[in-house]
């Protein structure tokens, strides 16, 4: 069976430049990698969106209204979207959406728990496609998605994704997390750590293809490379090859020149009016931001207007 990760390998080794989506990052090592690049010093947007959220969450459930239902873009930290739901005024129902069933009935089995009068309905599905949610009940659906995820998504991407967003959530608005543009060096630090965590996720990437391709990517013959592009706006993640090899892949081979690179990620920074101006071509009225002391990351406020509202 030809799995999607096998064409888009394929197609990753087969043109130039090299790319494959950072999707294929999130295998069980990968998940775990990445949990540790939260703790990481060096890697600030996890803390500072918690401080944010910490300090502000007040102000958000006010805008949220009483037996609001949250909508979580992916299963993230539960330690994110429990303090949404200590907040706010009696929330009525929690949906996480994730492509991984397994991460989200762990999730929701913790959250039933913990919530015993929360209605817990997690949906299994890809929310970068077009999505069916459950009906709503009286309160608003307010969307949540943290952690800068939108980052890792194409400018065009970014703009469809918030559309949808948009529908979905008429009448409510989405809580979006982002990661702000900043001195390059503090940037540079947070995907070059002194550990190496942020190497290793990257070279996961190869492991994993060993591990269900069959490739034989040696990975010491790779480097992580992360920089950032300014005029981009981005860091860029790549793989650099140390030498001129050859990957077997579905009977076939392809050769790695010496310093060719497989691009894995971009991670896009944003301004604070480069998000408004973005949501407002999406659909959304975007209203309150707020941000840590720091000025490092944001936390937006996007109202999603009724049918009825201007
Ligand atoms: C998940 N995403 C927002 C992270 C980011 O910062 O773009 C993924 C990551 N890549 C390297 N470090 C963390």
């Amino acid at each position: 069976m030809t799995t999607e990760f096998a064409r888009d390998m394929v197609a990753a080794l087969s043109a130039r430049p090299h790319r494959i989506s950072p999707k294929y990052f999130y295998d069980a090592e990968g998940s775990r990698l990445f949990d540790r690049i939260c703790e990481l010093p060096e890697y600030y947007p996890t803390r500072k969106e918690l401080q944010i959220l910490e300090r502000h969450v007040g102000e958000m459930a006010a805008l949220a209204g009483r037996g609001a239902e949250i909508v979580e873009f992916g299963a993230g930290s539960l330690r994110k979207v429990r303090l949404l739901l200590d907040a706010f005024e009696a929330p009525a129902r929690y949906v996480p959406i994730d492509i991984s069933g397994e991460h989200l009935r762990d999730a929701a089995a913790i959250l039933r728990r913990e919530y015993p009068g929360l209605e817990v309905r997690p949906v299994i599905a890809d929310y970068t496609q077009g999505l069916q949610l459950p009906a709503m009940g009286e309160g608003r659906r307010i969307g949540f998605f943290p952690g800068s995820t939108i980052g890792n998504f194409t400018p065009e991407e970014a703009l469809a994704f918030l559309g949808s967003a948009a529908e979905l959530l008429r009448g409510g608005a989405l809580l979006l997390g982002v990661d702000l543009v900043k001195d390059p060096q503090v940037l540079h630090a947070a995907y070059n750590d002194a550990e190496g965590v942020t190497a290793a996720f990257n070279l996961n990437l190869l492991a994993r293809a060993n591990r269900e391709l069959g490739t034989n990517f040696q990975l010491r013959q790779f480097a992580h490379y992360a920089f950032y592009n300014a005029p981009l706006q981005r860091i860029e993640m790549h793989l650099i090859s140390r030498v001129r090899q050859a990957i077997a892949l579905a009977g076939e081979h392809f050769v790695l020149e010496e310093g060719e690179t497989l691009h894995t990620e971009n991670s896009y920074k944003f301004t604070m009016t480069g998000v408004r101006a973005l949501a407002q071509r999406a659909g959304f009225r975007p209203g309150p931001v707020w941000t840590d002391a720091d000025g490092l990351f944001g936390v937006h406020w996007l109202h999603a207007p009724a049918r009825s509202e201007p």
